[in-house]
Parts: structure tokens; sequence; C-alpha cells
């Protein structure tokens, strides 16, 4: 299988996140992908290659222009104001406040953001714009390719139109998808297997019903993002029927999961898209330091099997998944299991 992967993925370090009321290293790092790379090389399972520039088009098909152009120069607005730390959003246009974007740059960044503990840092915009590249090279190709792992870092699924948070930027899946239709491709189903509601890509998708968006994650009623992701969110107009959730409780262990990956499945072979896109996160690892799920290694070789009945050609783009130590060795199991499935 080849993998579309930049190292550009290391521009993206930032020093803070806010952790129980202290700013702590990210789990959101650069030996995140260092240990998949790792383990790519030492399984075998295939090339990497660069992404080339796709420019702004892709990205603008997908994102609103004023949030393209505050996240590429956020980080300098923040500077210029003598900030000795990463930029963090502090203030919001909550319930019964003006949805305006002010000037002030902290004000610039309540409007876009819907996380705090995602700090812009320096290099940031830059390692994003390559994530991007990453995920839109691995759709080019998926013409040529039955199979393919876009090694995206930071990831995207929790980014949305004009929203940045939960580390993610850009959302990658969302662009990749939107790419493959503007060169054709009529259906697309997108599968988001991490931890966490991918409330980014239903939010871009939420009224269509050319993109299919399933997400499997912890209850939102228990877990970030908290304000998306119920079962009762089914898409809206067109796209009604075409937004699927499976929320499970923390503690959930495979068995479960399984099952419900099987009706997602299901729900994508009735679809009969012409491409899959997996948003990939192993972030539902028993040992996760931010998850509450139990998967187990060989868990996640078997889904990757599982994914691969469905015989279509398939995107994988990376998304979270925070034990360094194991990230390597779940996220390729997936990959592995797919090839074998
Ligand atoms: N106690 C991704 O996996 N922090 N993002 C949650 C909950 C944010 C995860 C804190 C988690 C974001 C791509
Ligand atoms: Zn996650």
């Amino acid at each position: 299988m080849l993998t579309i992967y930049s190292d550009k993925h290391k521009l993206r370090n930032s020093k803070t996140e806010l952790v129980g009321g202290l700013l702590v290293e990210p789990f959101e790092r650069p030996s995140r992908m260092e240990h998949i790379t790792a383990r790519i090389k030492e399984t075998g399972l295939g090339e990497m290659i660069e992404p080339r520039d796709f420019g702004m088009d892709p990205i603008l098909a997908i994102h609103d222009a004023d949030f393209v152009s505050f996240l590429s120069t956020a980080w300098e607005e923040w500077k210029a104001t003598g900030a000795k730390g990463e930029a963090i959003a502090c203030t919001w246009p909550a319930r019964r406040m003006v949805q305006i974007c002010p000037n002030d740059i902290n004000g610039k960044l309540g409007y876009y953001c819907l996380a705090t503990e995602t700090s812009i840092s320096e290099g940031t915009w830059e390692a994003t714009l390559a994530s991007a590249n990453v995920a839109l090279e691995g759709a080019d190709r998926l013409a040529d390719e039955k199979v393919l792992f876009s090694a995206c870092r930071p990831p995207g699924h929790h980014a949305a139109i004009d929203l940045y948070g939960g580390y993610c930027f850009l959302n990658n899946a969302g662009i990749a998808a939107q790419y493959l239709l503007d060169k054709g491709t009529e259906r697309i189903a997108i599968l988001d297997v991490d931890y966490h509601h991918g409330n980014g890509t239903q939010d871009i998708f939420y009224t269509r019903d050319d993109v299919l968006f399933i997400s499997l994650h912890c209850d939102p009623m228990d877990e970030f993002p908290n304000f998306l992701g119920y079962a009762n969110e089914t898409g809206e107009g067109a796209g009604e029927g075409y937004n699927l959730n499976f929320p499970m409780k923390p503690g959930t262990k495979f068995d479960e999961w399984r099952a419900n990956l099987k009706q997602a499945l299901d729900r994508i072979s009735d679809y009969a898209p012409d491409a899959l896109i997996v948003s990939l996160g192993v972030d539902t690892f028993k040992n996760d330091p931010i998850s509450q799920f139990k998967l187990e290694s060989d868990d996640f070789t078997t889904y990757g099997a599982d994914i691969a009945k469905l015989g279509l050609p398939t995107l994988f783009v990376m998304e979270g998944g925070y034990d360094i130590g194991e990230i390597g060795l779940n996220t390729v199991n997936v990959l592995q299991g797919f090839e074998a499935g």
C-alpha cells in the first residue's frame, strides 16, 4: 500500500495544550507520525511518497475564505501583540451575543475556535497546508490505486467550514472527498472510526446526499466534542438520511464496537458509493491516554479486514491516536488488515 507523507508535519509542534487547568505538552505531537512511519518501514507496508502542492482551490471548495485567511496569518497577528505564549482563544460569541468577526486577534480566535485546548503556534499553518496536500495526493491517486494511506498530521475531522479545534485546522478528509467529487466521482462515503465524533466532517456535508457520513465514537454526552454527534443527527434537507452516528459509552469493547461497524458497513453497501474515505483515528485503543474505549491491537487488524470486504477504492486519512508507543502498530494493523481482508 502506498503512503503519502510530508516531513512538514513536524512544523506543527505546539508547546501548549490546556488540560486540567494546566498548559502541558500537547498529546497531538510530532512523534506520533514518526512512530507511524517507523512502523510502515519496519513492516514493509509499501512506498512513501511526498504530496504535490494542489494550491488553494480544493481547500476553498470546503472552507470559508475568511477562515482560511485567518489561519494563514493568525500566528503573525498573535506575535505582533507581544504575547509570550501560543495563541489560545479565550472569548466566544456565546448565546445571545453578536456573531461577527472582530479585528482584535483575541476576538478572531474566539470567533473561529471550537475548543480552547488547541493552541496556534509557529509553523502550524505550513504543517496544516502540507497535511491537506497529503490528503489530496491520496485522493488524486485513488484513480490508479485500490487503497492508499494519507498520513495526515495535523488531523482534520473536528475542523468545520469556519471552525478549528480538537487539534484540527483544515478538514483533510472533507477536502479529499470534495476533490474526488469535483473530478467526476458521484458518491463518496466517509467512515469515521476515530474515538471522537467527526463533528467537522458531519457539519460540512450535513445537507448533502453526495457524501454519506458515518461516525463511530464515544457518546458526546460523556466526551469531546460534546455538542455534536448524537444519534438523532441524521442529516437535513437533501442530506436527510445521509448522516449516521453510532455513539457508544465509555468502556466500550471491540465486540460492541464491531457490531456497530457492521451496521455502518451495511449502510455504506446500500449507498453503493464510488469510493470510501476512512477517517482513521486509533484513539479507540485501550491504553490511549485521553480516551475510554477498550480496543486491543489485534482488533485493529480485524476491523481493517472488515472494511476491505466492502470492495471499494479506499483512502485512509490519519486522524487521532495518542498512545505514542503503540500508535504505529495500531495504525499499520488496520492497513495490513485491509490488505489481507
Ligand atoms: N476530556 C482528535 O482525536 N480534548 N482530536 C478532549 C476531553 C480534545 C481529539 C478533552 C480532544 C481532541 C483528532
Ligand atoms: Zn480522536
